[in-house]
């Protein structure tokens, strides 16, 4: 009678020997999953989207010439840039007409420029400041 009372013993060995297996590899995957972690990619900068201008694009010149602007009506698009250029050896202005003023060069002085870009449509005349009869329209169509 006393074989029979080994095997109880002999089979609780054995449970507990794989059950200490199971136990360490399940530890051992674990371990593996913790090494897992994900590295955060590096951030990426930003480029800046702002298209670059491209100098002399979309602008249209007039002179200030011998007490005239030349020439005296120009029609544009809409976003189109004036650049009015003072070739006479006095001062200047390039002012709306409108009231509150479109736009208002100030004193443009021989050799100067005054730029403005037309935004919105519709016409627009304006006069120089210091030589009444010095007049001209813009049209933005
Ligand atoms: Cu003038």
């Amino acid at each position: 009678m006393t074989h029979q009372a080994r095997w109880p013993t002999l089979l609780a060995a054995i449970v507990m020997a794989v059950a200490l297996i199971l136990a360490l590899v399940q530890a051992g995957s674990t371990a593996t999953m913790l090494h897992d972690d994900a590295t955060p990619a590096p951030a990426t900068p930003d480029p800046d989207g702002t298209p670059l201008a491209t100098p002399g694009a979309n602008e249209v010149v007039i002179d200030m010439e011998s007490f005239t602007f030349n020439p005296q009506t120009v029609t544009i698009l809409v976003d189109t840039t004036i650049v009015w250029t003072n070739l006479d050896p006095v001062a200047h202005t390039a002012d709306a007409s409108d009231d509150p003023r479109t736009f208002d060069s100030g004193n443009i002085a021989p050799g100067e420029r005054y730029r403005h870009t037309f935004d919105t449509r519709g016409t627009f005349p304006y006069v120089c400041n210091y030589h009444g009869n010095m007049r001209g329209t813009i049209v933005v169509d």
